[in-house]
């Protein structure tokens, strides 16, 4: 079956994990160098975590903080954002909080876990968004700490992100899945949508996943070179 090429499609929505942004340099979550393999989520990225040890888990985001931070958008991003640019619409719903995307240049971004640049005061709900890393400043004017606005485990997602989602790919004609091991929920389910209103779905990953019976095009390789052979009439930047 040839290779859907995103020029012929009107609605496309991106869903991306993790491994859309492991050729940048960020680390995954499983699988080889995945970041849950050095770090317990339970000791420091989950809210009982922070309630207990927020220096502990401080220390964690900064160091996430400078991970990413040194870490730049690949090929891959490039031709979604061509995307974006040259289809009618075309958008990405990403479970990823590195906002590798929007370094890209991508507009249309919904985060389903947040981000790891934003801040919340769970006392005064004031809010943040900036890249000092690391942050220095770990307290809220009020005199609370700054919680990392991300999505952790046992989190509820944010709503209104989770129903633009689920508007978005309850509308596209095609959904890309790239680098996600589909394995965590609410998200993981969102592609079944798409299936359900028979867009054609391409899953991109090096690795099969529990959904890949759901796909029907399968590209068994790395984000960057499985979009470039999807990007056939678009115009790339040089
Ligand atoms: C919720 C942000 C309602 C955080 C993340 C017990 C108690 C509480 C909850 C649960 C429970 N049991 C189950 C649950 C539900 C839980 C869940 O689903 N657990 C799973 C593990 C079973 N979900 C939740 O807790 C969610 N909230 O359900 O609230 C609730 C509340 C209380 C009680 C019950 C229910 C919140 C989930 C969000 C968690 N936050 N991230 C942070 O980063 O610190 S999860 C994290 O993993 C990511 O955000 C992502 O969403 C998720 C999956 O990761 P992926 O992105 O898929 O990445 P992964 O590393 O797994 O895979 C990478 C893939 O890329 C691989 O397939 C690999 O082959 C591929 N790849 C590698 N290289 C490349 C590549 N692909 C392409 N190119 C390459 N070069
Ligand atoms: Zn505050």
């Amino acid at each position: 079956m040839s290779i859907p090429q995103l020029a012929d499609f009107d609605r496309i929505v991106f869903f991306t994990g993790a491994g859309m942004s492991a050729e940048s340099g960020v680390p995954t979550y499983r699988g080889h160098g995945g970041i849950w393999k050095q770090y317990d989520y339970e000791r420091y990225a989950c809210q009982t975590a922070f309630d207990r040890d927020p220096e502990g888990v401080w220390e964690f985001h900064n160091y996430r903080r400078g991970l990413v931070g040194a870490c730049r958008p690949h090929r891959g991003h490039d031709v979604i954002v061509a995307a974006e640019q040259q289809r009618p619409r075309a958008t990405v719903v990403t479970q990823n909080i590195d906002e590798m995307h929007q370094l890209a240049g991508s507009t249309g971004v919904t985060e389903l876990h947040g981000s790891l640049w934003k801040l919340r005061c769970e006392a005064c709900g004031a809010t943040r968004h900036g890249y000092d890393s690391p942050l220095a400043e770990l307290h809220c004017g009020c005199g609370a700490w700054w919680r990392p606005a991300i999505t952790w485990f046992g989190d509820m997602l944010n709503e209104a992100a989770v129903q633009s989602a689920i508007q978005q790919i309850g509308q596209c004609e095609l959904l890309v899945a790239i680098g996600t091991s589909a394995v965590v929920y609410p998200a993981a389910q969102l592609p079944r949508i798409a299936a359900a209103n028979g867009a054609v779905l391409v899953e991109i990953n090096p690795e099969p996943t529990p959904m890949s019976s759901m796909y029907q095009h399968h590209l068994r390789g790395p984000a960057s070179e499985m979009l470039l052979q999807m990007a056939e009439g678009l115009e790339l930047p040089t």
